[in-house]
């Protein structure tokens, strides 16, 4: 099934210079970017994306930490995207991600753990409601997908 998913490189990925390479991690697997953009998030849609976590302990340092520099917001889609995105960042916190992963090979803290990704196609819709406009994300051809993509009906 060809899903959409939210994936937010977070301020500790724009500030360590690892846009590109995370950027790339997802490119290379084939998935396509269907949206892409640097946003510096207000308080009110940090605080909408997180609200399943209003009621943490870590809900006021995870909004402070979103909100304190640039991010990059990314649409991806593929087959089961959601799952491979989700297996490609690897586990929230960094100790338990295997190497492999974003976090496993990037990251050592919870907080600073570099990307966010929706965790259901239910979740992803909403997120990406949230952080993009419709007519920012796009539908197009690549040529690489007949060698990427099993063709359509098959
Ligand atoms: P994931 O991003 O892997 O889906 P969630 O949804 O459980 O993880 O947590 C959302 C974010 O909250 C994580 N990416 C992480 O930055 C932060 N977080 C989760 N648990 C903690 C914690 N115990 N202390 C600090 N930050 C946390």
């Amino acid at each position: 099934m060809i899903e959409r998913t939210l994936v937010l490189i977070k301020p500790d990925g724009v500030q360590r210079l690892l846009v590109g390479r995370i950027v790339a991690r997802y490119e290379e697997r084939g998935l396509k970017i269907v949206g892409l953009k640097l946003v510096r998030v207000d308080r009110d849609l940090a605080e909408r994306h997180y609200a399943v976590h209003r009621d943490k302990p870590f809900f006021a340092g995870l909004v402070e930490f979103i909100t304190s520099g640039p991010l990059v917001a990314l649409a991806l889609e593929g087959p089961e995207a959601v799952a491979v995105v989700r297996a490609m960042n690897g586990a929230t916190r960094p100790h338990q991600a295997d190497p492999g992963t974003v976090r496993g090979d990037l990251a050592l803290e919870t907080a600073q753990n570099l990307v966010h990704a929706s965790d259901s196609p239910e979740t992803a819709e909403a997120e990406l409601g949230l952080w993009f406009r419709p007519d920012e994300l796009l539908s197009y051809e690549r040529e690489i997908d007949r060698w990427v993509l099993a063709p359509p009906g098959s």
